[in-house]
């Protein structure tokens, strides 16, 4: 008998879409907490919010197996909890204490984990983009078919260190994809100001690369995506780019009034294309779940994200002898 057909409804199971669901809103929520401490002046040096483009990371943490390997901007709590790091160890490196993951002497742009396969955070613009393909290297050398994910943004996407990345990573058939979040801005230049294409994803074209544009405020979109990205890598065909379609709601950083852009279009943004709230009516509608159940893992996720702003306001600053811990002699 011919299966029967549904264009409604997404090729994905209840538990999967309800786990987006979870992982987009502990980001959100983790974020906003964030803004506020922030606020409160508990989280001092710079602090750049996710909030908007969850559906990236967490799209392509499920299209990730264990072991793969994942480098980044400083634009990077949502990638830390997506990847599992713990929510009471990041919050407490932004607010510089002794539980946070780099002992608080890193902050918002410096936590790594060996154990998660989490590179950085990284401050400079376009840096971490080279050393993506340095993990993929190794990777290839060892022949242990990971792939790594080798995250930057649109404004990045215009440094030189960029293009010759993509040239070794082509000429190498490294297994990296190169995922470009494009959320429309760097800083506050609009990317058609600074960009000569609104195509980024061909810039891979003069090394051979293969890229395609996705709809970053679609997580199931952004998963489909990053499934065939990495079936490519781990094939041994070399590099793929991904050119995610994404918005950032909140300033630059915690420091940027955003007046290069109208407040319509963040509100449009916010209700006609949120990430999360989309998965929200998937849930609904498809009765995958109800307004009860949604409830429920709200109230369990605020109190995650309760318990990892107390133990960041808990946890003591690192003692004055630190200072010469963790450094080259
Ligand atoms: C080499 C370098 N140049 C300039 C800066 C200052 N700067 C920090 S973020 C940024 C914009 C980057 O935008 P984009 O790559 O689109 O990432 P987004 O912030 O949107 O995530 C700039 C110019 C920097 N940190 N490093
Ligand atoms: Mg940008």
């Amino acid at each position: 008998m011919a299966a029967r057909k549904s264009t409604k409804k997404p090729n994905v199971s209840a538990e999967e879409l309800l786990n987006y669901y979870k992982e987009m809103l502990l980001i959100r929520r983790f974020e906003e907490k964030a803004g506020q401490l922030y606020g409160m002046g508990l989280i001092g040096g710079f602090c750049h919010l996710y909030i908007g483009q969850e559906a990236v990371v967490v799209g392509l943490e499920a299209a990730a197996e264990e072991g793969d390997k994942r480098i980044t901007s400083y634009r990077d709590h949502g990638h830390m909890l997506a990847c599992g790091m713990d929510p009471g160890g990041v919050m407490a490196e932004l607010t510089g204490r002794e539980g946070g993951l780099s002992k608080g002497k890193g902050g918002s742009m410096h936590m790594f984990s060996k154990e998660k396969h989490f590179y950085g955070g990284h401050g400079i613009v376009g840096a971490q983009v080279p050393l993506g393909a340095g993990l993929a290297f190794a990777d290839k050398y060892k022949g242990n078919g990971r792939v790594t994910f080798t995250y930057f943004g649109d404004g990045a996407a215009n440094q030189g260190q960029v293009y010759e990345a993509f040239n070794m990573a082509a000429l190498w058939d490294l297994p990296v994809v190169f995922v470009i979040e494009n959320n429309q801005y760097a800083m506050g230049t609009a990317q058609s100001r600074s960009t000569s294409t609104p195509d980024i994803y061909t810039r891979g074209e003069a090394f051979g690369i293969p890229g395609e544009a996705v709809d970053g405020m679609n997580v199931l979109a952004v998963k489909e995506a990053g499934e065939k990205a990495v079936a490519h890598c781990r094939a041994g065909k070399g590099p793929y780019i991904l050119e995610i379609k994404t918005y950032r709601y909140r300033g630059h950083s915690m420091s940027d009034p955003a007046k290069y852009r109208t407040r319509e279009e963040v509100q449009r943004m916010r209700e006609e294309r949120d990430p999360i709230e989309q998965v929200r009516s998937m849930l609904l509608t498809g009765k995958h779940a109800s307004e009860d159940d949604l409830k429920a893992i709200d109230k369990e996720i605020k109190d995650v994200v309760n318990a990892a702003a107390d133990f960041a306001k808990e946890s003591p600053e690192p003692a004055v002898e630190e200072l010469w811990t963790d450094i080259y002699a």
